[in-house]
């Protein structure tokens, strides 16, 4: 027998397996990206599209690794000679956590902090490196992680406007 509670009842129902049934997917999607196992060294906040914590997305070294590579040639303002840099293809890491904003701003372990445009990325094929000539970098040396332009393959990159962009010792990325 239908009385006003019972159809009060099947309309919670009703709502309730809808709101479910579109929330499921977001869920699944979050946990796409695996959790550090190792040190954090990186953390991702602000508007992006997969975590794997409250909010954020945080990255151990090995997590970073497995992020499609490139290599970096190049004369820098902080080195005497050419230097081979090695790391993330920044581009990649956007896509990854599906990150949507126009620019990340960079916070480095010295608090240094930068606004980067996010166009840079896939424009430029930055990298978030973190091997100098083979090596891991450690803090004391600019490392763990460099965010490196090719500086030497065009007269723009070679400019106080992209060395501020050049954050080492980075540690966060906001997003918006
Ligand atoms: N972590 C960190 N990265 C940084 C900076 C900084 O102070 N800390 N300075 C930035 C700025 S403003 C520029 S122009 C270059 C400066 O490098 P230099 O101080 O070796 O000339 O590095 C950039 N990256
Ligand atoms: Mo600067």
């Amino acid at each position: 027998m239908h009385n006003n509670k019972n159809r009060a009842e099947s309309w919670i129902v009703a709502v309730a397996t809808l709101f479910f049934s579109l929330a499921a997917p977001a869920a699944a999607q979050d946990a796409a990206l695996a959790e550090p196992k190792g040190d954090i060294v990186l953390t991702i906040d602000g508007n992006i599209g997969v975590t794997n914590a409250d909010g954020v997305a945080n990255f151990d070294r090995a997590m970073l690794e497995s992020i499609k590579t490139a290599k970096i040639r190049t004369n820098t303002p902080w080195f005497d000679d050419e230097v081979e840099f090695e790391g993330a293809l920044l581009e990649e890491l956007m896509n990854l956590v599906q990150a949507d904003g126009e620019e990340v701003v960079v916070t480095s372990l010295n608090d240094y902090q930068a606004p980067v445009p996010i166009a840079d990325f896939a424009k430029h094929g930055t990298i978030l490196a973190y091997k100098r000539d083979g090596k891991y970098m450690p803090i004391s040396d600019k490392g763990p992680l460099f965010i490196v332009y090719p500086y030497d393959s065009s007269p723009e990159l070679n400019t106080q406007k992209y060395y501020s962009r050049s954050v080492w010792q980075v540690r966060r990325f906001t997003v918006r």
